[in-house]
């Protein structure tokens, strides 16, 4: 499926996204009401998450930014030069080039499903590195993709930065490991960043910032399916909620209603009590073990770890 040519999100004759509409009115009908984390990022969403990255609580970008400044020569050294470096989601206009200048890369090859993200990044990235091919690729990285002929002989490295894949439950995380194996082909290797399990409450500040931030991004979502979905949302009567779950090393965001509440989106009905919730993401977070374990059932072998200098982030550079 290389998804050339055909429309990446399918839509009705008034322009409604036909799987968001799914996904909200299925989620909503369910005992513990649930929306997919990947609905989050809209224009709005996008660049509240871009500001999260920079609110103090928020480590996990800065912790993953220093690891990258910091051990570019090891990375230099177990990568080697003259891989086609393959980024799975929009290149951030940081980390990517800490990676890029560091290793000698023979070709960079971002890949998204959302193409205004996608030419914006390629086009940042070939400014900043004049003398590298790059060729992005708009495309849903959750299936199987067809890289460019011109880097079909060169080794790759996968690269997956941000702890993006704790976003996923196991058998997706898994599902998408695997899928990359194959997108990548043998003899690839996977730069892969995870959030590490720490303090419970820092995990809850990271997630529930003083400044609203991370509430805003969350409360956006309702935003986006009455805009979208024509719905009647009372957003003020629901307040963001960070619950670590210890059992699944994860923090859950929530949006919880305040009290008796009834909603309508897209014609459907839905009522709920004081103190129900919509659960809106996940964030799992891992050890050395449940790290290795992932990648492992996702057939990728880890090679090397390493940790920022407060150890609370974690790169780790696997083989296929
Ligand atoms: C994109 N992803 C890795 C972020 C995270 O930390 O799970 C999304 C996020 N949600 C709330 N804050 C940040």
């Amino acid at each position: 499926n290389t998804n050339k040519g055909m429309a990446l999100v399918d839509r009705d004759d008034d322009g409604v996204d036909l799987a968001f509409r799914a996904d909200v009115l299925s989620g909503l009908a369910q005992d513990q009401k649930a929306i997919p984390a990947r609905w989050l990022y809209d224009d709005a969403g996008s660049q509240l998450f871009e500001d999260i990255t920079q609110i103090p609580e928020y480590y996990p970008t800065r912790a993953e930014t220093e690891i990258l400044t910091e051990r570019g020569s090891e990375f230099a050294d177990k990568i080697g030069p003259g891989r086609a470096v393959v980024e799975f989601g929009s290149g951030s206009s940081v980390k990517t080039p800490l990676l890029l200048s560091s290793i000698e890369p023979a070709a960079y090859v971002p890949l998204d499903i959302a193409g205004d993200f996608l030419r914006a990044s390629a086009e940042q990235l070939s400014a900043k590195f004049p003398g590298l091919p790059v060729y992005p690729v708009e495309a849903d990285f959750m299936r199987r993709v067809e890289l460019p002929q011109e880097v079909a002989e060169m080794p790759k490295l996968g690269f997956f930065p941000g702890s993006t894949i704790g976003n996923m439950v196991a058998r997706t995380s898994v599902d998408l490991l695997r899928t990359m194996r194959e997108t990548l082909g043998e003899g690839s290797k996977l730069l892969i960043g995870m959030d590490l399990i720490k303090d419970a409450d820092v995990l809850r500040a990271a997630y529930d910032d003083a400044a609203g931030v991370t509430a805003e991004f969350n409360l956006n979502l309702l935003r986006r399916i009455n805009r979208e979905l024509d719905g009647d949302i009372p957003l003020e009567k629901f307040a963001h909620e960070a619950r670590w779950v210890d059992d699944y090393a994860r923090i859950e965001m929530h949006l919880v209603a305040s009290g008796e509440l009834s909603f309508t989106v897209s014609g459907n009905t839905f009522e709920m009590n004081e103190g129900e919730s919509i659960h809106t993401e996940n964030s799992h977070k891992f050890d050395r073990r449940t790290s290795y374990t992932l990648l492992l059932a996702g057939g990728w072998t880890p090679v090397q770890r390493w940790l920022d200098s407060e150890d609370r982030f974690s790169l780790i550079l696997a083989d296929a």
